[in-house]
């Protein structure tokens, strides 16, 4: 029985941090582009796999989670960007809760029409409250969702929300400027959410280079996801030998 969540679990409670990285299938959409996702999701410095987008367009998902799965056993977890988004093929889904939303639709909605498709699929779920930060610029996450993001200082609101979170039993929560955003989430953000919670805490969006990354960690995310930098340059990984994931 796959246990992902356990695996974050245990590695928080050993402080041993852990790098995803972000697969969006839409993306994928050429062979090079795919033969390039998979040599970066074999390295070494890769814990976990998240695969999903806020926008699918060429019909890859299954496919791209299928190449994935045959070419590492590591972790591959769902990050749904909505409903549609589910496979068997994947170990695990975040059952994404937008918390920082005030859109019913994304708070629960899309949850309703994905549930009977997830209880089929067996996946592993794992429920999570996403909090989307306003780091810069507007991105497809905070459009598609028609949701505001929490302004970018006003850690004490994203504080709350994280803790709201956790007391409404969700088992870790995702903070996140979005794919592509024009900066990181402030270390102040991610420090003021640490503080108020127990459970995992996943930071992505905007981290360009292994100083954003070290800087994440520092600041007390358990789990920092990278997909943009990674797109784009796939020696990236390189860089990171001395960053994660041990302090
Ligand atoms: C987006 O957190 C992820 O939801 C990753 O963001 O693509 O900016 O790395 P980037």
């Amino acid at each position: 029985m796959i246990n992902n969540l356990d695996l974050i679990t245990e590695s928080k409670r050993r402080n041993k941090k852990l790098l995803a990285m972000l697969i969006d299938p839409d993306k994928c959409s050429n062979d090079l582009a795919l033969q390039q996702v998979l040599i970066s999701a074999c390295s070494q410095a890769i814990d976990l796999i998240f695969i999903g987008g806020s926008l699918i367009t060429n019909g890859s998902f299954e496919k791209v989670i299928g190449k994935i799965r045959n070419a590492t056993n590591k972790p591959l977890i769902i990050f749904p960007g909505n409903s549609m988004q589910v496979s068997s093929s994947a170990d695990s889904i975040l059952l994404l809760s937008l918390i920082s939303g005030r859109n019913p639709e994304f708070l629960i909605g899309q949850q309703v029409l994905a549930a009977p498709n997830i209880k089929a699929s067996g996946l592993e779920v794992i429920p999570t409250g996403y909090m989307l930060i306003d780091c810069g610029k507007p991105t497809a996450a905070s459009y598609m969702s028609h949701s505001q993001p929490i302004p970018y200082d006003k850690h004490g609101i994203a504080a709350c929300t994280a803790l709201a979170g956790q007391q409404l039993g969700l088992k870790a929560i995702y903070i996140d400027g979005g794919s592509g955003a024009a900066k990181p989430v402030s270390n102040r953000t991610i420090e003021a959410v640490k503080k108020e919670i127990d459970i995992p805490l996943i930071v992505g969006g905007g981290i360009q280079n292994p100083e954003d990354l070290s800087k994440a960690f520092n600041a007390g995310a358990d789990i920092v996801v990278i997909g943009t930098a990674l797109e784009k340059d796939p020696n990236f990984l390189a860089t990171l030998t001395n960053v994660n994931q041990t302090p």
